[in-house]
């Protein structure tokens, strides 16, 4: 499972471009993971939404994650859900889901990666890791530190989200962090393609060290 560049789809950080040609700019500089995100968007609509996104992410080889929806996910062939700490359980999404789908929850102390883990999680996200604006009442950003506590409690993927880009992926990446999961550093830029290729050159240059 290779999360080392995800990213996550939004409408409004995007300045009005659709979830659809998000995914399919960050694609081709080569995201390795598109999460699907809208938290307004109607179950209807976030399942065609869906349907075009994992057509996308199956011919370029690439993981498609929905957040928060397990129903929409399984709907739409996405490979797995990302539940937060209000969404279902992951035990109880893994009853629901056929063999080898994905389950990755947000979690922002260790306490909640070990629940996540013990439940049958596939990673955790470490969220958020630094202040963030692109999620309402994200909170001060934990720091590198969770990462670094994290990491030392498993061996499991660890991603980390919430204020990255290419000015701190690598440290985020020294702290222990398996890949890192943005919305703003490649999504809010205009070039999405490029940014998105710029950080996973980063990404790739920093892991061969
Ligand atoms: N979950 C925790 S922080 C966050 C989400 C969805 C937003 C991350 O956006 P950005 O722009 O990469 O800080
Ligand atoms: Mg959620």
């Amino acid at each position: 499972m290779n999360l080392d560049l995800y990213v996550v789809t939004d409408e409004t950080v995007a300045g009005g471009r659709a979830h659809e040609e998000i995914a399919r700019m960050a694609l081709t500089g080569g995201a390795d993971v598109i999460q699907l995100r809208d938290k307004r968007m109607s179950g209807r609509k976030l399942l065609r939404t869906g349907r075009s996104i994992s057509a996308l992410t199956k011919a370029s080889g690439a993981l498609f994650m929905v957040n928060d929806r397990l129903d929409i996910a399984l709907a739409c062939g996405a490979d797995g859900v990302h539940l937060g700490q209000g969404d279902l359980r992951v035990d109880t999404a893994r009853q629901l889901a056929p063999r080898n789908f994905i389950i990755g929850v947000s979690v922002g102390s260790v306490e909640e990666a070990r629940s996540a883990f013990a439940e049958g999680a596939d990673y955790v996200a470490v969220s958020p890791v630094f202040a963030t604006t692109s999620k309402n009442n994200a909170g001060t950003g934990h720091g590198l530190a969770l990462i670094r506590r994290i990491r030392q409690e498993t061996r499991a993927p660890v991603i980390a989200i919430g204020g990255i880009d290419e000015t701190n992926v690598r440290e985020v990446l020294s702290a222990g962090a398996d890949g890192v999961a943005v919305i703003s550093a490649v999504v809010g830029r205009q070039d999405i393609e490029k940014a998105a290729r710029n950080i996973r050159e980063i990404i790739r240059e920093a892991k061969i060290r």
